[in-house]
């Protein structure tokens, strides 16, 4: 069930709107700005219903606040007031509201135009997800890879830390498929996926299947010899990692084996270099890794 939060310091409203709405949704409210911020930033509601008039923050003041940090920015608000007045309700657009209801109101209106709010958000995170996470792995596509490549690069330059990139490909998986079939294969790939997120740092674990069998591992703020440590360590668990071949006849299961080779680099950039060159580099290693004879680390 959807979360709704409410925040308006009129328990009568609280009320009235949560008969309305808790058949459908899971409410929630705050009486007060301060909290409502507080309560949105933690429970992350599909949408929050924002009176105008509270003491304290006023509704306006809330919302630049939801608005100015990133982890309530993205979470829709409908303002619910009795500022019955045309100037109010366009300051209410210009600030980012999707909505603007008037008290009083019709309760099939509220429902109506709820109901439309929180399909928008749903649909809106499940694009969200197809496009951020593969579905065959769990892991993150190429195209968050991306996006947080030149965010954590923009980060190390700020502040001269390091960051590191390694470049993993299955070694010989054309054979897989060959051998058990492209299903079988599917779940090889997702297997070498989790074992490689588990070998990573719990606090410092990012892995994208960048398309096929190749996966980019990333580092931040990690010393070199510390990166390389973890990294041999993910190539050893991959390899040591039995993947059981399920089979009708008992006993006749077979064991998969795979290895990777990885290639990789690190760097404290500066302003001048460029993550294009740098990635070269961590493919040239893999390179490297796949001719000195697989199950490596080149970095
Ligand atoms: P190398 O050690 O040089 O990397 O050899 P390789 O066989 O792994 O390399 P190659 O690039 O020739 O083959 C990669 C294979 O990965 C080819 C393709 O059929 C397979 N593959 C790519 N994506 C998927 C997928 O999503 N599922 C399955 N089952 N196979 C895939
Ligand atoms: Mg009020
Ligand atoms: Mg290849
Ligand atoms: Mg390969
Ligand atoms: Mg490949």
């Amino acid at each position: 069930m959807e979360t709704i939060l409410i925040i308006d310091d009129s328990l009568f409203n609280i009320q009235l709107l949560k008969g309305i709405l808790q058949k459908e949704y899971n409410i929630i409210y705050a009486s007060e700005g301060k909290k409502g911020i507080e309560i949105a930033r933690d429970m992350q509601p599909s949408l929050i219903l924002l009176d105008i008039e509270m003491p304290g923050l006023n509704g306006f003041e809330v919302m630049e606040r939801l608005q100015s940090s990133k982890e309530t920015q993205q979470l829709p608000v409908v303002f619910l007031t009795g500022v019955d007045d045309t100037l109010t309700e366009e300051k209410a657009f210009f600030c980012g509201a999707v909505d603007y209801i008037r008290k009083p109101f019709s309760a099939n209106v509220v429902c109506a135009r709820v109901r439309t709010h929180i399909n928008m958000f749903k649909y809106r995170k499940m694009l969200e997800t197809q496009m951020y996470i593969d579905v065959l792995t769990g892991l993150y596509t190429r195209k968050h890879c991306l996006d947080y490549i030149s965010r954590q690069w923009k980060h190390c330059i700020d502040n001269k830390l390091p960051f590191s990139l390694g470049i993993a490909d299955i070694d010989f998986f054309k054979r897989v498929n060959d051998t058990y079939g492209h299903q079988e294969g599917d779940r090889v790939l997702n297997s070498v996926a989790n074992v490689m997120k588990k070998a990573l740092p719990e606090d410092n674990n990012y892995v994208a299947r960048m398309g096929g069998e190749e996966f980019y591992l990333i580092l931040v703020g990690e010393p070199k010899d510390r990166v390389t440590n973890i990294i041999q360590g993910t190539c050893l668990a991959v390899a040591n990692n039995h993947i059981v071949k399920p089979c009708e006849e008992p006993g006749q299961e077979q064991e998969i084996k795979v290895t990777i080779s990885i290639g990789g680099s690190t760097i404290v950039p500066s302003p001048r270099d460029s993550v294009e060159a740098f990635t070269a580099i961590a493919d040239q290693m893999l390179y490297k890794a796949k001719g000195n004879g697989r199950n490596q680390v080149v970095w």
